[in-house]
């Protein structure tokens, strides 16, 4: 988080979620993408939920990425209040059936409110999702996310060296 007014939003229905978002808030950090955090439940604060998707893209909001567990409404519930992209975190909450509830209520959308859904506890994918919705209109951005992608193409080829040159059983932890 910097000073500049935020381009994403990182809204989750509970702290108990912060474990797994705040992947999604170091992955933007590392980035430089200025966003902001919020803590607001569909079912526990409707009003507060409705409140704060009312001015979303006049702030700047440019991305949302909203998490949650269990019968994760928070994301569709905040694509049916705005045109901008949702990205949605399945949690795999304390109250969880093995994530499978929160991965449905997420993805299930109905016709004409998507969310993009990521993997389960995948927040740190949603941020390089959002950046990389961010990087269409933006060259900086864009030069960090290709330098991102770069950096994760030597690590394989690093690590596909080492296993070359290595037995694979002292590889193997
Ligand atoms: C959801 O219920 C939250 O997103 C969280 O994943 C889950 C449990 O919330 P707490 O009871 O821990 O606050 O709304």
């Amino acid at each position: 988080m910097n000073n500049a007014s935020p381009m994403v939003s990182i809204v989750m229905g509970s702290t108990s979620d912060l474990d797994v978002m705040k992947k999604a808030a170091d992955l933007l950090e590392q980035m430089q993408i200025p966003f902001e955090i919020k803590v607001i439940s569909a079912h526990r604060t409707p009003e507060l939920l409705h409140e704060y998707t009312a001015n979303l893209s006049e702030r700047g909001i440019k991305v949302i990425i909203a998490g949650a567990g269990g019968a994760a409404h928070l994301p569709g519930v905040i694509a049916g209040q705005t045109t901008l992209p949702v990205i949605g975190v399945p949690v795999k909450a304390s109250i969880s059936i093995d994530g499978w509830d929160s991965i449905l209520s997420i993805l299930q959308m109905p016709p004409g409110v998507p969310v993009a859904t990521v993997g389960l506890d995948a927040a740190r994918n949603a941020a390089i999702l959002a950046v990389q919705i961010l990087a269409l209109y933006d060259e900086d951005i864009n030069k960090r996310l290709q330098e991102y992608k770069a950096g994760q193409k030597d690590k394989v080829y690093n690590a596909a060296q080492t296993l070359e040159k290595l037995d694979y059983k002292y590889m193997v932890k």
